[in-house]
């Protein structure tokens, strides 16, 4: 498979998360693409490359300029700051009503931001960009015919970012700029299989009746993003019944997950997309220290499978994944069913 590389991934190294009230060690950091990339060399068959940087105008067409301008300036004054000034910057306070008078630094942290796991850093911005660069180049290398199926490796992830806000340890998101591009050529699906709910498309499609979101994750009930993935979340408007939620219990294993991911699949099929966007994270796997789900690896080469018996033009973009061992077998072999 084609793999296009977040050349500037090294640049966003959050020194923790915040988890009630305490700094825990980091579940997303820069070793989760390296165990991936190894994975992948090791099993063979896979191409390497960078894409060109891709302009600032791009990624607002699917996030508000005023969040790509507050991520740019936050990373630059970071960089500039001296003495006592933080090099991290954490919401501490979150808007809790209309607020057109706030601004300044403090507000806009809360304001462009909706959890404390996800901080900016002097690098955030770089990094952000690099990721949704690409995201775009694969976006590209479909959208001329050049490639079949690309998939995306990059850090932080993008599958929890919204419009105008950063989550989940995302800040651009990747699958939203991959289906915003190919809409303009066809009917796009994002099919997001991340053990967590895939918010940032569904907030940013939730309208749209050109492209489908589907998602199946853990059920927010208990499980991080907490606000949104409910099965009864279906869309408005022109995209009413363009938006499906499969919502599973903590514990779900193969025999679950295998029905759920064939009725996410039909769903697919019936709204006849040109192309589908795969936001994939390996935290389904049942040695995920966060996601609660029981899936063996080898079963990520079946769940590959099925997604390849679509027959769609598929940009693949990475989203979690947290135990290092089992992520990168678990990439290998959902490309490996993907690519048949
Ligand atoms: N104590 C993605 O998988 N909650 N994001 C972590 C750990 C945040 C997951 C709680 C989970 C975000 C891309
Ligand atoms: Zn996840």
């Amino acid at each position: 498979m084609r793999v296009i590389l977040n050349p500037k991934q090294d640049a966003h190294v959050p020194p923790g998360e915040i988890e009630n009230g305490e700094v825990i060690p980091c579940y997303e950091r820069p070793e989760r693409l390296t165990a991936i990339r190894t994975a992948l060399e090791a099993a063979g068959g896979h191409t390497f490359e960078e894409p060109p940087v891709c302009a600032e105008d791009a990624v607002a067409a699917v996030h508000d300029p005023a969040y790509i301008t507050y991520l740019r300036e936050t990373a630059a004054e970071i960089r500039r700051a001296r003495g006592s000034t933080p090099k991290v910057q954490w919401p501490t306070v979150f808007p809790y009503g209309p607020s057109p008078r706030a601004g300044g630094n403090r507000a806009l942290r809360g304001q462009f931001c909706f959890d404390t796991y996800t901080p900016v850093l002097g690098g955030t911005f770089a990094a952000a960009l690099g990721g949704a660069s690409a995201a775009l180049h694969a976006a590209e290398l479909i959208a001329s015919g050049t490639a079949k199926q690309v998939y995306v490796l990059t850090r932080p992830p993008g599958h929890h970012a919204e419009r105008d806000r950063c989550g989940g340890y995302c800040y651009f998101n990747h699958a939203a700029l991959v289906a915003e591009r190919l809409a303009k050529l066809g009917r796009v699906a994002v099919l997001d299989l991340d053990v967590h709910h895939g918010n940032g498309a569904q907030h940013i499609f939730y309208d749209r009746g050109d492209v489908l979101t589907v998602s199946v994750h853990g059920d927010p009930a208990g499980l991080y993003p907490f606000f949104s993935g409910y099965a009864d979340e279906t869309g408005i408007g022109a995209g009413a019944g363009a938006n499906l939620n499969v919502p599973l219990p903590p514990g779900t294993g193969v025999k679950e997950y295998r029905p759920a991911l064939a009725a996410a699949l039909d769903a697919v099929r019936r709204f006849a997309p040109a192309f589908l966007v795969l936001p994939f994270g390996a935290d389904a796997h049942e040695a995920d220290p966060i996601g609660g789900f029981k899936l063996p690896t080898g079963y990520f080469r079946e769940m590959g499978a099925a997604v390849r018996e679509l027959g769609l033009p598929t940009v693949v973009t990475q989203e979690g994944g947290y135990n290092l061992d089992a992520l990168g077998p678990c990439v290998a072999e959902v490309l490996r069913g993907l690519e048949g």
